[in-house]
C-alpha cells in the first residue's frame, strides 16, 4: 500500500495528523510531502483534487481529506499498515 501525506508543518489539523502517524509508530510507512517546502507536492496535489487543503492522505494515490478521517483510518489500519 502507498500512503503518502500531503501537509506542511505550521498547519494545526496536519499536526493532529503527524502526532498519530508518531504515536502509532507509522513514520517510515508513509511518505511525507510538504507542499509549503516543495512546490512540486503543491501543485501535483492541486492538479490531482483540485484543492490546496492539507492534511491529505493519499492512499494508493486515491486522496483523502479531513483530519479526523485521516486519523481514524490510521488507527483502524494501523496493523496493516505495518505489515505493508
Ligand atoms: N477540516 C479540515 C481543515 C483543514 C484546513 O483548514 N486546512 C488549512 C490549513 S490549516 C488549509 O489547507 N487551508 C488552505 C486551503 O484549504 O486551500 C481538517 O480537519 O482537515
Amino acid at each position: 500500500m502507498k500512503l503518502e501525506l500531503f501537509y506542511y508543518d505550521e498547519c494545526p489539523y496536519c499536526q493532529i495528523v503527524l502526532e498519530v502517524i508518531d504515536d502509532q509508530e507509522l513514520t517510515s510507512k508513509i511518505i511525507l510531502c510538504n507542499v509549503r517546502k516543495n512546490p512540486q507536492h503543491r501543485d501535483r496535489h492541486l492538479k490531482t483534487t483540485g484543492r490546496t487543503t492539507v492534511p491529505c492522505l493519499y492512499i494508493d494515490d486515491k486522496p483523502m481529506f479531513e483530519s479526523r478521517d485521516i486519523a481514524r483510518w490510521l488507527e483502524v489500519n494501523r496493523k496493516k499498515i505495518s505489515e505493508g
